[in-house]
C-alpha cells in the first residue's frame, strides 16, 4: 500500500455555489473528501493537508510555490507520492514551477483538479482525483515510482506538467502538452508511456529551491505595437527578463526602434527569452530573416517552451544564479524535460 499526501490548495474541484451571490467560492476539505467515499477504497493510505484558506488559483503566487515545496520536502520520506489539488486556471504555471523547484524529484507530484465542483452530479473531480491518486501510488518492478516527475493529470491524460498549457476554458478536456506525447492515457486500464518519462536517479537526494526572483514579465507581439510602451516596459529598473511571444517560428517586425531598444535591453542585463504566439512547434530563429535580427540582439530562443514554462524558469534561474551569463546557459538546456533540443 502507498502512502500519498494529498494537498488541497483550493479551486473549482473543492467550491460550492454561494447560496446569496450564486458565485463559486472555496469550500472546506472535510466536504470535499466526504463526497468521494471511492477514496477509502483505492490501495493508497492517503493523509491529507489543506491551505487554509483554499484559494482560487488565480490567487497562486511565488510565495505559495515555496509553501507547496517546502510542505512536499518536509514530508518527502513519509510518502510515496504527492497529489496537489490545485484550480485549472494557473495549474500549468504551478506545475511547471514546482518541476524547476525540485531538483533530482524521484516521487510523483501529481497535480489535478476539475471543470466543476466535486459536488455536482456530472462532476469531472471524482475521476481526476481517484486516477491522480492511481498514479501517484504506482511503482515499477524495482519498487521506485513509475512517474517520479512533475505531472498534471486531467480528463484522462497523463501530461508532463512543465509542458503543459490550460486550452479550453470550457471542456473537461482543458489541458494539452502540444510539443510533448502524453506520459499516459486512460480508459479501462492506465496506460504509460514510459519511454518519455524523465528518469531520475533514484539514489540522489531532492534539493528544494525556494528562492525566486518574479521580476519577469510576458509581452506579446503585435502589429502596430508601439515604440513609447515598448521603451517603458524595458525602462523599468527592477526588470530582469522578458518573455517575448513572436509570431510563427520566432519573428518580429524588422522595425529600426525595436532593433535599437532589444539591444539596450540585452546590453543593459535583461534577458530576451524568445517563444512563438503559436501552440505547436518551435522557435528558430535563422529561419527568417524577420527571426535572425532578433538572435542579432541578443535574444536568446525559448525553443518550444509554453510560456508558463518560460516564465517559472526564468524566475528559478535569477533566484539561483545573480550571474546573468548563467541564466542565460541554462535557459538554454532541457533542465525538467522542458524543452526539445
Ligand atoms: N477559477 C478556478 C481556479 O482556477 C477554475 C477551476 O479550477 N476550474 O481556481
Amino acid at each position: 500500500m502507498s502512502d500519498i499526501l494529498l494537498i488541497y490548495t483550493g479551486g473549482t474541484i473543492g467550491m460550492h455555489r454561494n447560496p446569496i451571490t450564486k458565485a463559486l467560492e472555496p469550500f472546506d476539505f472535510i466536504r470535499l473528501i466526504s463526497s468521494v467515499p471511492e477514496l477509502a477504497s483505492i490501495g493508497a493510505h492517503i493523509e491529507t493537508f489543506q491551505f487554509n484558506p483554499p484559494i482560487d488559483s488565480s490567487d497562486m503566487s511565488p510565495q505559495k510555490w515555496c509553501l507547496l515545496v517546502n510542505i512536499i520536502y518536509a514530508n518527502y520520506e513519509k510518502y510515496d507520492g504527492f497529489v496537489v489539488l490545485h484550480g485549472t486556471d494557473t495549474m500549468a504555471y504551478t506545475a511547471s514551477a514546482l518541476s524547476f523547484m525540485m531538483e533530482n524529484l524521484t516521487k510523483p507530484v501529481i497535480l489535478t483538479g476539475s471543470q466543476l465542483p466535486i459536488g455536482q452530479v456530472r462532476t469531472d473531480g471524482k475521476e481526476n482525483l481517484i486516477t491522480s491518486i492511481e498514479i501517484a501510488s504506482a511503482k515499477n518492478k524495482e519498487g521506485f515510482a513509475l512517474i517520479p516527475e512533475v505531472c498534471i493529470y486531467f480528463h484522462g491524460r497523463l501530461l508532463r506538467g512543465n509542458r503543459a498549457t490550460k486550452s479550453n476554458a470550457d471542456l473537461f478536456d482543458a489541458f494539452e502538452t502540444f510539443n510533448y506525447p502524453h506520459l499516459g492515457e486512460t480508459g479501462v486500464n492506465i496506460s504509460y508511456n514510459i519511454l518519455h518519462v524523465l528518469k531520475p536517479k533514484h539514489q540522489d537526494y531532492m534539493i528544494p529551491h525556494t528562492v525566486l526572483n518574479p521580476n519577469v514579465i510576458v509581452f506579446s507581439l503585435f502589429p502596430g505595437i508601439q515604440e513609447n510602451l515598448v521603451r517603458r516596459i524595458i525602462g523599468i529598473t527592477e526588470l530582469r527578463a522578458i518573455v517575448l511571444r513572436t509570431y510563427g517560428s520566432g519573428n518580429a517586425p524588422q522595425e529600426e526602434w525595436l532593433k535599437k531598444l532589444f539591444h539596450e535591453a540585452t546590453a543593459n542585463n535583461i534577458i530576451i527569452v524568445n517563444i512563438s504566439q503559436c501552440q505547436k512547434g518551435t522557435v528558430e530563429m535563422s529561419r527568417y530573416d524577420t527571426g535572425n535580427w532578433l538572435k542579432s540582439c541578443g535574444v536568446i530562443s525559448g525553443y518550444d517552451s509554453t510560456v508558463e514554462s518560460a516564465v517559472t524558469k526564468l524566475m528559478y534561474l535569477l533566484g539561483r544564479y545573480r550571474d546573468t551569463v548563467k541564466v542565460i546557459q541554462n535557459m538554454q538546456k532541457s533542465l525538467r524535460g522542458e524543452i526539445t533540443k
